[in-house]
Order: structure tokens, then C-alpha cells, then sequence
């Protein structure tokens, strides 16, 4: 393989993030506000199956907008000025075209790092080729990242929040690692913590058995740094790549104190080849053991110790040397950084708290499935006595009601979802469809002409009832006392139906209640009214909202489940028009519906049907 260069990194540099990884991009955001750096290490994201937009996300303790980009090309134009890293999440299906896309742009993109696993050998090959002929490092696949102290954070790497505390990561060391994964990179960071002044630089070259950027490349890149003191190498079973060190060891290539150990010594105790997690940690052939190429290391001059146990124990002990010989001076230890606290964090441990703006007691969607008024909708869905009735009791009155109950809501739901295309709600629904409106906007027109004179009367109706029936006035004072107010008793008087014409939904509604309340006074009351009415005019009957209304009210203040000032709320607050809203929307969304099925043109109202006065 041909050697890959890595940019530098300082509290300048920025990144492009390829894939819409919100969770990597904060992290990255907040080892930023760990390390005191002014600007994001983020410069964008590049999303291609998403929109160009701006994300928001948290940088300290304000907000900070990062632009989207649906092609690497845009990220470029706009952030192309000074070298850029890619940290590519793309899957191991799409990575091979974005990394060649990110090719095209080498005067920017100086490094790229490759996330995903799974990549095709023979594609990373052609990849890791064609980086090498442009002078761009690509640091993976398979792999975490890397972790510059102090400065850039790529990805994920270091872990959380804790680790980097743990490890000092928010501040340079004298240490350059280079390692596989993002596991063995984590280990090392807390090695290497507990064991000298930290990370200066650590790189995880990836598991795959074909890395792009190389132990070599990292470490020669380390040699060349007169911050790093001192390297250490944990390489793992399988590859050649611990060769090539050893070679750069001996011939004075590599001349900083190294310590190096690889993992997989087990693997020698079977007679088998052993695979272990990552795609190249398999040796094939004696050489590629760990043990050989341990033994390579030391021969070559690499502190190795005997065992990963005290691994720890020999990076503090050349550590220590460096010091006492004054090739590592010991900065004085800054104050820990803090990061402002996620609120959700805090809540989850219970330190945090906060009035809620909104409360809601109906339905609850915080567990594995919502529950109206505490009963799972499944429950609701499967139990006979419910349906939509029931669930409609759920929602509104937050209790299971007897089946008559329910039943009666969807009776009135059945009658009352339409009344055919001359109703003012069906007609503005059909004017707005006809309009090329869409079916909210026409249900919204149709519901928003339910008022006092349609269907909107129940409410009214219920509270005019009520109000003379426990006033005890008798059905003729009622009617008189309304005419002298000037006012019409709402749920009486239709435009067609009369006594002559009844409305069969009314016949279906008294009928109902008659057979299943015990007794009916506002009914009564109400057909007492009637009698009055209709002796003025054939069609002042007691409507289809007026029977509504006064059954219902008998529904609440008999049905034992309610007191009596919970039954006259319900009614002050607008059960009852809410009822007519519910069952109308079905019959408006039929109207829309109809309307397009019929590919109905744009309306307008013929002239010959208006009285021009003007
Ligand atoms: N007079 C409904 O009026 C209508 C009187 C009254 C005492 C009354 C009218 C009214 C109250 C509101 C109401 C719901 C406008 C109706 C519905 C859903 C629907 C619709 C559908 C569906 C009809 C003539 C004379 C006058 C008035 C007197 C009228 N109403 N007196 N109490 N309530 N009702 N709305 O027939 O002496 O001659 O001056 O406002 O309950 O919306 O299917 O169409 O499912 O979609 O046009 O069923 O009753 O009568 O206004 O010309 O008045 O009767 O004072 O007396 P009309 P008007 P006078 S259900």
C-alpha cells in the first residue's frame, strides 16, 4: 500500500460531516466547548437524501445553526476556503462513491475518515489508491476517528462526556498513539492518562485488513512532531502493518521512544486460525501472529512488555525517564472545563426540574402504547362494550360510561354525519373543493359555518332548556318569555323538516333514550315546548340539535356518573356542539371526496339566483 498523509490539526480546523448524524455532530460541538475553541469544529453537513436547510444544535451553552448541504459540491463553494476534514458516516453500500466524490475536491478535503464497516476490500483498495495519488489521508474504514487534545475531535472518538473527562482530553499531552478501533483507541486514552501527562494525538487506523492511512504513516507523522515525546502502539493479531514500524525502527526512520504491544497472543494457543472482531485481526501464516510480530517490535527496539497487563505499567515507566531526563516537561494542570448540563440528563437523574406549560389529562403516549383516559387503545379497540362511542367517553369525559351511553353518542354520530349537499357546512365544502382546495381547507370551511342557526345549536339548545325547565317555567312562559327577549329557542324551528315532514333522526334519538333512561325530563320538557311552538308554525319543531341536545343532558344528570355540576360544565364548555363538529366531519370529508372522484369544476353561483339590489 502507498502512504497517505493526515492533515494537521489545530483549534482552527473544521469539518464536514457527510450524513445526517445529529448525535456525532453535538459531540463534536461539545468536545469544541471543551476545549474552548470559538469556532465549530463542524463547518456543515452534507446530507444528499434530505433537504438544504440549517440544523440547529448546541454549542456551549447557545444554540448555533449549521448549515445543510444535499451535495458535497455546495458544502465546498461555500466552506471551501481553508482545509476541510470529511468524517463520513455514510453505510458501506454509499461510502466508496462519496469518498470518490470527496476525491474530486483534494485541494480541500485533505482527510477523510471513513466510519462504516463492511466496506468491500477490493473497493477500499481502489479508494485508498486514488487517495494516495491526490495526497489524501483516509483514515479507516472501520474506525472511530481520531482525537486531537485540545483541538479536534473526529466523530465520536473518545466516547462520553465522562471518558473525556477522564482521559483530560479537553488538553494536550506529550503522547501520539495510533491503534485499530474505537475500542482499543478508548482503552489507550485511559491508559495513557492514568499513566503520563496524556494524548497529544491519537489515531484509530481502522479494523479492516486494508487500513488507508497506516501505523507507519501515524507514527512517522508523530516523529515529525516536536509536541509528541513519545509513541505507543497497540496493534492487534493480524496484517503486516507492525512490520513495516519494526523496520522503520531499525533503519532510525522511527527514532522516539515507542511502546508497543499487539493484542491476540491467545490466538496462538489453538492449532487454528482464530478471527476476533475485526475484519483484519486474523493471522494468516506464523508471521502474522501477534506473538511474531511482538517479538518483531522488541527485536526492533520497541519497549514491548510481556504481557497487555503491564502494557500500562512500561508506558509509565519510559514515560517517567523522559522526565527525569527533561524531555518531557510537565505542564501545570488547567482547571477541569465544564459543559453546560443537557436538561433531559438532569431531568432523567432527577436533579432538574420545571413547571410544565402544557398539561393534559385524556391520553398519555408515554409508554409502549397510548392510552386514552389510562386505557390502552388496543384494550379500547378489542372490547365490544367500547367502540368509537366508548373511546369518544375516554377522550371527553375521561371515564368509561355504560354501553347506552356510548351507544347514544354513536347514534347521534351515525344520524347526524350528513345531511346532504344543501347544508351550509356540505356547501362550503363543495364550493372549496371546487376551488382546487385541499381537504383540510375544505373541511375547515364546511365546519367553520356550524354556528347558532346550523348546527350549532345544541350548545344553546341545551343551556335554553335547562335554564327554563330548572326555573320551572312551563313550556308556554318559556315560549313567551323568548319572545319578548326577542330571541328564537335554539334546537326548535327547520328549514324543511315539520310537523308534517318529521325528521326521522329525531324519531331515532327520542326513540333511543326513551327506551334505555329510566326517565326523560328535559325531553319532555323540551316535546312540551314543542307543542306550543307548533302551534304558531308546522315547522317549529324541536329539531335534530334541540333533540340532541336535551337527551344528552339527560344522558349526564341520569346516568349516575356525573354530579350534577360535572354534567352542567360538560355542557357550559361545549360537549355538545363538539358532538355535531365529530359526526359532520365524516359527512364533509365524504362531500371533498365526492367532489374530486367527480373531477368537479371551479363553482359559481348563477346570477339568476341573486336579487341585485345594487
Ligand atoms: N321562529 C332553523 O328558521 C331556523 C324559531 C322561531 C321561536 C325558534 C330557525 C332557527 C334556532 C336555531 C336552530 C338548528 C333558522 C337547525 C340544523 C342541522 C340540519 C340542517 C338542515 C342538518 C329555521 C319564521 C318565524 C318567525 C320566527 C319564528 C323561527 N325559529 N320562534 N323559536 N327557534 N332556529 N338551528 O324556518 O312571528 O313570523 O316573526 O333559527 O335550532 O342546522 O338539514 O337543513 O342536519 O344539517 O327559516 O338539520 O328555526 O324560520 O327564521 O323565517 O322564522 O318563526 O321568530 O316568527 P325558518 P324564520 P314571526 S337544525
Amino acid at each position: 500500500g502507498e502512504s497517505q498523509p493526515l492533515m494537521e490539526f489545530s483549534v482552527e480546523t473544521q469539518a464536514f460531516v457527510y450524513g445526517m448524524q445529529e448525535k456525532a455532530v453535538q459531540r463534536m460541538l461539545d468536545f469544541d466547548t471543551l476545549c474552548g475553541r470559538t469556532t465549530p469544529s463542524v463547518a456543515a453537513v452534507v446530507n444528499p437524501t434530505g433537504e438544504a436547510t440549517f440544523a440547529k444544535f448546541l454549542f456551549g451553552s447557545s444554540d448555533v445553526l449549521i448549515p445543510v448541504y444535499t451535495s458535497l459540491r455546495d458544502a465546498v463553494e461555500r466552506h471551501g476556503k481553508a482545509p476541510k476534514m470529511l468524517v463520513n458516516f455514510a453505510s458501506f453500500r454509499s461510502v466508496f462513491d462519496s469518498i470518490m466524490e470527496a476525491l474530486e475536491f483534494s485541494e480541500v478535503i485533505k482527510t477523510q475518515a471513513i466510519i462504516a464497516e463492511g466496506v468491500p476490500e477490493a473497493l477500499t483498495r481502489r479508494l485508498h489508491h486514488e487517495a494516495a495519488k491526490k495526497a489524501v489521508g483516509i483514515i479507516g474504514p472501520a474506525t472511530v476517528g481520531g482525537m486531537m487534545p485540545g483541538r479536534f475531535r473526529i466523530g465520536n472518538a473518545g466516547g462520553a462526556l465522562e471518558n473525556l473527562l477522564l482521559a483530560k482530553l479537553y488538553r494536550p499531552g506529550s503522547i501520539g498513539y495510533t491503534t485499530k478501533s474505537g475500542g482499543m483507541s478508548n482503552e489507550l486514552n485511559n491508559i495513557v492518562a492514568l499513566n503520563t501527562d496524556g494524548v497529544r494525538e491519537g489515531i484509530a487506523i481502522g479494523g479492516d485488513r486494508w487500513p488507508g492511512v497506516r501505523f507507519l504513516d501515524v507514527l512517522l507523522r508523530f516523529e515529525a512532531d516536536p509536541n509528541i515525546k513519545m509513541m505507543v502502539l497497540l496493534g492487534e493479531v493480524g496484517g503486516r502493518e507492525e512490520y513495516l514500524v519494526a523496520e522503520a525502527l531499525a533503519d532510525g526512520r522511527l527514532s522516539k521512544p515507542l511502546v508497543a504491544w499487539c493484542c491476540g497472543t491467545a490466538a496462538e494457543a489453538f492449532d487454528y486460525e482464530v478471527q476476533f472482531g475485526h475484519a483484519g485481526a486474523r493471522a494468516r501464516g506464523d508471521e502474522e501472529t501477534a506473538g511474531a510480530k511482538n517479538r518483531a517490535l522488541a527485536k526492533a527496539g520497541a519497549h514491548v512488555p510481556r504481557s497487555f497487563d503491564e502494557f500500562g505499567d512500561l508506558i509509565a515507566a519510559v514515560y517517567q525517564v523522559l522526565v527525569k531526563a527533561g524531555a518531557i516537561v510537565v505542564a501545570a494542570e488547567p482547571s477541569v472545563p465544564k459543559l453546560p448540563s443537557d436538561y433531559d440528563a438532569l431531568k432523567k437523574k432527577g436533579l432538574v426540574r420545571k413547571p410544565a406549560n402544557i398539561v393534559c389529562s385524556i391520553s398519555d403516549d408515554r409508554g409502549a402504547e397510548a392510552t386514552y383516559a389510562g386505557v390502552p387503545i388496543s384494550e379500547v379497540a378489542k372490547d365490544e362494550q367500547l367502540g368509537v362511542g366508548g373511546a369518544i367517553c375516554l377522550l371527553w369525559f375521561r371515564r368509561r360510561l355504560p354501553p347506552y351511553f356510548c351507544k347514544f353518542i354513536e347514534l347521534c354520530m351515525i344520524t347526524t354525519a350528513d345531511h346532504g349537499p344543501c347544508v351550509s357546512g356540505a356547501h362550503n365544502t363543495i364550493v372549496a373543493a371546487r376551488a382546487g382546495k385541499d381537504l383540510v381547507s375544505s373541511l375547515i370551511s364546511g365546519l367553520a359555518t356550524i354556528g347558532p342557526r346550523f348546527g350549532g345549536a345544541l350548545d344553546d339548545a341545551a343551556r335554553m332548556f335547562c335554564e327554563a325547565f330548572d326555573l320551572k317555567l312551563t313550556p308556554e312562559k318559556f315560549v313567551e318569555k323568548c319572545k319578548a327577549e326577542k330571541t328564537v329557542i335554539a334546537g326548535i324551528g327547520h328549514r324543511i323538516k315539520s310537523l308534517d315532514n318529521p325528521d326521522a333522526r329525531v324519531v331515532l334519538i327520542k326513540e333511543y333514550v326513551k327506551k334505555h333512561l329510566p326517565s326523560t325530563p328535559l325531553l319532555d320538557f323540551a316535546l312540551a315546548v314543542e307543542q306550543v311552538t307548533t302551534k304558531k308554525k308546522a315547522s317549529l319543531i324541536l329539531n335534530v340539535d334541540g333533540c340532541i341536545a336535551v337527551c344528552f343532558v339527560d344522558l349526564l344528570r341520569t346516568c349516575g356518573e356525573f354530579s350534577r355540576s360535572e354534567a352542567d360544565d360538560f355542557v357550559t364548555h361545549g360537549v355538545l356542539n363538539g358532538l355535531f363538529v365529530s359526526s359532520r366531519t365524516l359527512g364533509l370529508v365524504g362531500h371533498f371526496l365526492d367532489q374530486r372522484r367527480l373531477k368537479q369544476p371551479l363553482y359559481r353561483h348563477p346570477q339568476d339566483d341573486v336579487t341585485y339590489l345594487a
